[in-house]
């Protein structure tokens, strides 16, 4: 195809050295090819480009104060992707490797992770190279301030509303929540994953995890499986991954590994509820790393860094949900060995694009990030409109509503794969297919704009 070769090309040229960003954009128009064969359309419009080039790209300074009253210095970012189903919505990430490059990706994965859910949102993401790690209540709350202090200018219940994503959780959200207040004189949803008091919804912070074991449950009820007694890898300790591990113990399931920056664990007796506490704790709380689960808990094993891999355990389905490119191909020759049957992704494109064409020829059942943990912002799409209503809905609600969004996202990739022809189980390129036609057609019916 002369076209899309070429549209790569321009898009590879324009953005030198976006390593992250050209990879995803590769991953998503490089599948979707018996979509734009269909209609000449999308080429003569541009639609492939047009996605690929974000709205708006916002960089800024940040200065604060530590608690030595030295001046520090981040720079902060919004990148406005994708405007054409709803105000641009995703979340904030704060971590010391965060560059445009990241923050693009991110940003043009959610452009259809947002199609996906059904909800009026388009795309953003942003956050700032701030390193949360080692900080003081005191020092985050300031950075919060400063960071909000530029940014609100671009922010708004009907323009960008901003969440969390790696270093932001309740907390943070809280002090930004705070500073916007504060700024603008006006009480608005302009971000999600509030606290339950002040405009929060029910279930936010469980929606990740929790969607993406439903959606795993959907993908395997499809081959006639269940998740009881099913053993479970899951990559990361934070938000995703305690509330995937939450729901997979609520199925039956046993979880014998996690992971974050310091190394991984494995505990061959499992994860039980009140491990789960200890990790949340360990976490949340005292923020310190994983090492202090293996010396609690006798039937745990530490391994620090990268030498051996999390994912060369035995086990039935693994969830990746650390962060992007944390899978390689040498990972999923282990989990074609051990006979995984399922891997479906918490984190945004945690497998790199060898491991993808891995697993794709495989007879994994892969359930691609922007489908199976769209749970997040599904949700967070929820709390936008409880925020405009002045309503609060119950948990029971919240937790009805998840799994009606999963089960559709689960349905529309299927739908695209029967209409299009594609290999059965082939959710990749059926939730790519769903989330650029209906953007795409949205981004045509509004003109060139
Ligand atoms: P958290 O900050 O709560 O947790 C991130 C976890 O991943 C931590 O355990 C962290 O280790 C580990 N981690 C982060 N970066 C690295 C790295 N470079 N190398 C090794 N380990 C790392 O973030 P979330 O749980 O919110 O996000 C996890 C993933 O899920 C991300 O890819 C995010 O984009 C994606 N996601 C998040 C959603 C949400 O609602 N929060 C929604 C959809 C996707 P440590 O604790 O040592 O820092
Ligand atoms: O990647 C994601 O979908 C998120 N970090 C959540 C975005 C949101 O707006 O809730």
């Amino acid at each position: 195809m002369k076209n899309l070769k070429s549209t790569l090309e321009n898009i590879r040229k324009k953005n030198p050295g976006e390593n992250e960003f050209i990879q995803a954009v590769s991953e998503v128009f490089e599948t979707i090819s018996p979509l734009l064969n269909d209609e000449d359309s999308w080429f003569e419009q541009r639609i492939p480009e047009r996605m690929a080039e974000p709205e708006r790209i916002i960089t800024f300074k940040v200065t604060w104060t530590n608690d030595k009253n030295q001046v520090q210095v981040n720079r902060g970012f919004r990148v406005q992707m994708n405007s054409a189903l709803g105000p641009y919505k995703g979340g904030l990430r704060f971590h010391p490797s965060t560059n445009l490059s990241i923050l693009k990706f991110l940003a043009f994965e959610q452009t259809f992770k947002n199609s996906l859910t059904g909800l009026p949102l388009g795309a953003g993401k942003g956050g700032a190279d701030f390193d949360p790690k080692g900080k003081s209540e005191a020092e985050v709350m300031r950075f919060c301030q400063a960071w909000m202090q530029e940014a609100h200018k671009y922010l708004g219940q009907f323009t960008d509303i901003p969440a969390g994503d790696i270093g932001v959780g309740e907390r943070e959200i809280g002090y930004l929540f705070g500073a916007y207040k504060k700024i603008t004189n006006r009480f608005e949803g302009t971000l999600t994953g509030k606290g339950i008091d002040y405009g929060g919804s029910h279930l936010r912070p469980e929606a990740t995890g929790y969607g993406l074991i439903h959606f795993a449950q959907n993908m395997l009820e499809s081959i006639n499986e269940i998740l009881d007694k099913k053993v479970c890898l899951v990559s990361g300790a934070g938000n995703v991954s305690q509330f995937a591990i939450e729901k997979l113990l609520e199925e039956g399931a046993k979880v014998v590994a996690f992971s974050d920056s310091s190394g991984f664990i494995h505990d061959k007796d499992g994860i039980d509820e009140e491990k789960l506490a200890f990790l949340k704790n360990l976490k949340n709380v005292k923020r310190e790393g994983i090492e202090l689960y293996a010396n609690k808990f006798k039937s745990a094993k530490f391994y620090k860094g990268k030498n051996k891999s999390l994912w060369e355990i035995d086990a039935d389905c693994a969830f990746p949900c650390a962060t992007q490119n944390e899978v390689d191909k040498e990972d999923v020759k282990a989990m074609v060995k051990n006979k995984v049957m399922l891997l479906a992704e918490g984190a945004n494109m945690p497998l790199n694009q060898e491991a993808i064409d891995a697993i794709q020829t495989s007879k994994i059942l892969y359930g691609p990030g922007k489908a199976s943990n769209a749970g997040g912002v599904a949700i967070s799409g929820l709390e936008m409109t409880q925020n405009r209503m002045g309503r609060q809905w119950s948990k029971l609600e919240m937790e009805q509503e998840l799994r009606i969004m999963m089960r559709n996202i689960h349905t529309h990739c299927i739908d695209s794969i029967r209409q299009y022809e594609l290999k059965e189980g082939d959710y990749l390129t059926g939730a790519n297919i769903y989330g650029f036609k209906k953007v795409g057609k949205a981004m045509i019916a509004q003109g060139i704009v």
